[in-house]
């Protein structure tokens, strides 16, 4: 037996820490259901401390984030008010691990979201998208997992940031999204790369944390994951996701 609890503070001290820790799946041997259990032990962690969940994040939506993890089911994780960064901030190294930044697009929910739903569905409860960007930090060592690792790990979310909120009626599923560091692009994708429409990423969502006993209400946010491989920050870099039409969204990283 495992103790979903014990598991929960070992990832969840990781992340306040900033400290590596080895694979859960080296020592323990758990399923999938488990390791989401786990990732909810873990975010009542910090409810306790006064933090209040804001929505979810969904990840490996994009074949490029596929191939860099070398993952390709749909996982999902909690995102938190303490979690988001403002947009134009500044963060630390030292609070992370081994950060990545991706450029995502993010959704604010005008109604509930419950159940199957169809990706037409979903985009009908949508108020606004917004480019985002997230900032992932696995606490595994080397940021290597397995499935279940990444999902007791809150399926690596450690920040957010959220531009600007657009008008979702014009048709945003194909949309230029260039990932630039200090000016220069470092990846580019488009918004067609998550799931072949990012609503299809919403519908997921409501699918996903309906089966989790979640949900999904007015004012809840959706990121929709990365649309392109996520890049590795270092010191001094400054960061921004342009999205074609939607706008931009940055941040830097103190040097
Ligand atoms: C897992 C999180 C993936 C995304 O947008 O695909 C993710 C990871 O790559 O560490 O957030
Ligand atoms: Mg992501």
């Amino acid at each position: 037996m495992i103790d979903i609890n014990q598991m929960a503070r070992i990832v969840d001290e990781a992340a306040r820490s900033a400290k590596a820790i080895p694979q859960l799946s080296n020592k323990y041997s758990y399923t999938l259901d488990e390791a989401y259990a786990i990732q909810s032990a873990s975010f009542q962690r910090r409810i306790a401390r006064g933090e209040k969940q804001v929505g979810i994040k969904m990840g490996f939506t994009s074949r490029a984030k596929m191939l860099q993890m070398g993952l390709s089911d749909l996982v999902w994780g909690r995102l938190s008010d303490g979690m988001l960064i403002e947009d134009g901030g500044e963060i630390s190294v030292k609070n992370y691990v081994h950060p990545r930044a991706e450029p995502e697009l993010a959704f604010l929910l005008k109604r509930p979201l419950e159940g199957p739903v169809s990706s037409a569905e979903a985009l009908a409860a949508v108020e606004a998208v917004a480019p985002a960007i997230e900032i992932i930090d696995s606490r595994y060592k080397n940021f290597k997992f397995s499935l279940e690792d990444v999902i007791a790990d809150n399926s690596s979310s450690s920040g957010y940031l959220l531009g600007a909120w657009n008008d979702p009626t014009p048709d945003f599923s194909n949309l230029g999204m260039l990932l630039e560091v200090n000016g220069r692009p470092v990846q580019i994708g488009s918004s067609a790369a998550i799931l072949g429409h990012p609503a299809r990423s919403l519908a997921h969502a409501a699918r996903l944390a309906t089966q989790s006993g979640q949900s999904l209400n007015t004012g809840s946010i959706v990121m929709a994951g990365g649309a392109t491989a996520a890049y590795a920050l270092n010191h001094g870099d400054y960061v921004r996701n342009v999205v074609q039409k939607l706008g931009h969204v940055s941040f830097s990283v103190a040097s």
